[in-house]
C-alpha cells in the first residue's frame, strides 16, 4: 500500500531535537487527519509523551458571569440574541457570587477558572469590576482565564496586571468557513484581539468548534492558523458542537467520533508543547472515546456539570472515569507567557 505518510516522517521521529514548528502548510495538516487511526494516534501519543506526562490532565472549572443577549450571530451559539433559544438572560453577576463558585471549584480539585461573559468586547466601564474578580481568584491560588470577547491593546495590559494567567478567545473554523457561521465580526477582528493577548504577555488560550456541519479541510485549516502562529496558543480548546435547540446549527449532521479523536491527535502533532483540551460536547461522548482523546493527546478538559450555559459531565462521574484509566489531576500548569 502506498501512504503519504512518508514526506511527514522527519517532522514527528526526530522530535527530542527538532523545535517546535510554526511552517506547516495545510496539505501536511490534510496529510495526517489521512493517515491510518493507528498511526495517527501512535505518533501523537509518542510526541505527547516527549512534552507532557501522559497520565495527569490538568482540570479547569467554567462559568458565566454574563449570560444571554450577545450582540453576536454565531450560529453555535445559544447565547446570541438573533437565535430564540429560551436562554434566561442574566445580568453581570455580583463578585461574591462568583467567589462562592470559584471556592467550591477548587474544592472539587480544579487548578483553573475560566470566566465567559456573552460580550462582543469588554467595555471599559467594566474593566475595574473584571480587575477585582481576577484578583479574588487569584488569592484563591487558582489561576485565571477569562472570555470576554474583543479586547483593546490598554484592556489586555489591565487585565496582565491585574494577573489574568490566561485569555480564552477561539477561532472557531477556518477561515474560508468563518462566513458561513459568524457575520458580525471577521476573523482579523479575532486574530487582533489574540495579539493584544499575546503582546500584553498573556498565555493565550484559543482553538475552536468541531461539528458545525464544516468539512475536514475546514478542521485542517483552523488548526493550521493556530499551529503557524509566531508562538502556539499554551491552551487549545478543542469543542465539539453542543447543538442547542433554536440554534441555527441545531440538527446539523453529528460528526463522526473517530473523527474528532483524529482532530485531537493533529493538534497534538502539530503543536506538541501546548494544553489541548477536549472541551464542550463530551456530555454527549462515551466514556471510549474520552478515553481516546487522551490516548490521541487531550491533557486539559472542562470539569464540573455545567459548561457557559449548557452541561457538562457530573464531577464525580469524571473522577470514577480518571480513575479507570489511572488519570491523576494536575495541581497547577500556569507557565509564565
Ligand atoms: N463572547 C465571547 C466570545 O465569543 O469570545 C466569550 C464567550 S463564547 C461563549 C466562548 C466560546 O464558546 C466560543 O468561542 C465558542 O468556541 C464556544 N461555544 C459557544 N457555544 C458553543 C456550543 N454550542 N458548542 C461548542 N462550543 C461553543
Ligand atoms: C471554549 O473553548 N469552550 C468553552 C470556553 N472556551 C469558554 C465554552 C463552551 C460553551 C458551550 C456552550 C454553552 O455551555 O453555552
Ligand atoms: Fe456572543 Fe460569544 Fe456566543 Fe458569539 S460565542 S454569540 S460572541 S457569547
Amino acid at each position: 500500500m502506498t501512504t503519504s505518510n512518508t514526506s511527514l516522517a522527519d517532522t514527528t521521529t526526530n522530535i527530542t531535537h527538532s523545535p517546535l514548528r510554526h511552517d506547516w502548510s495545510v496539505a501536511e495538516i490534510e496529510a495526517l487527519f489521512a493517515l491510518p487511526f493507528n498511526d495517527l494516534l501512535f505518533r501523537a501519543q509518542t510526541l505527547h509523551r516527549q512534552f507532557f506526562d501522559a497520565n495527569t490532565v490538568q482540570v479547569s472549572t467554567l462559568m458565566s458571569i454574563k449570560t444571554g443577549s450577545c450582540p453576536e450571530d454565531c450560529a453555535y451559539c445559544p447565547q446570541s440574541a438573533h437565535h430564540d433559544t429560551g436562554l434566561e438572560k442574566e445580568k453581570l453577576l455580583a463578585i461574591e457570587n462568583i467567589m462562592t463558585e470559584a471556592r467550591a471549584a477548587k474544592e472539587k480539585g480544579a487548578s483553573r477558572f475560566c470566566m465567559g461573559a456573552a460580550w462582543r468586547s469588554l467595555n471599559d466601564r467594566d474593566v475595574d469590576y473584571i480587575v477585582e474578580l481576577v484578583s479574588g481568584v487569584k488569592e484563591l491560588g487558582m489561576e485565571t482565564c477569562m472570555t470576554l470577547g474583543m479586547l483593546k491593546e490598554d484592556q489586555a495590559k489591565t487585565l496582565k496586571d491585574a494577573g489574568l494567567d490566561y485569555y480564552n478567545h477561539n477561532l472557531d473554523t477556518s477561515r474560508e468557513y468563518y462566513g458561513d457561521i459568524i457575520t458580525t465580526r471577521t476573523y482579523d477582528d479575532r486574530l487582533e484581539t489574540l495579539k493584544h493577548v499575546r503582546d500584553a504577555g498573556m498565555n493565550v488560550c484559543c482553538g475552536g468548534i468541531v461539528g458545525m456541519g464544516e468539512d475536514r479541510s475546514d478542521r485542517a485549516g483552523l488548526l493550521y492558523e493556530l499551529a503557524t502562529m509566531a508562538k502556539h496558543p499554551e491552551s487549545v480548546p478543542i469543542n465539539l458542537l453542543v447543538q442547542v435547540e433554536g440554534t441555527p446549527l441545531k440538527g446539523v449532521e453529528a460528526l463522526d467520533s473517530f473523527e474528532f479523536i483524529r482532530t485531537i491527535a493533529v493538534a497534538r502533532i502539530l503543536m506538541p508543547a501546548s494544553y489541548v483540551r477536549l472541551s464542550a460536547g463530551r456530555e454527549n461522548m462515551n466514556d471510549e472515546t474520552q478515553a481516546l482523546c487522551f490516548l490521541a493527546g487531550a491533557n486539559s478538559i472542562f470539569y464540573g456539570e455545567k459548561l457557559l450555559t449548557t452541561p457538562n459531565p457530573e464531577a464525580d462521574k469524571d473522577m470514577q472515569l480518571f480513575a479507570r484509566l489511572g488519570l491523576q489531576t494536575e495541581a497547577t500548569s500556569c507557565s509564565e507567557a
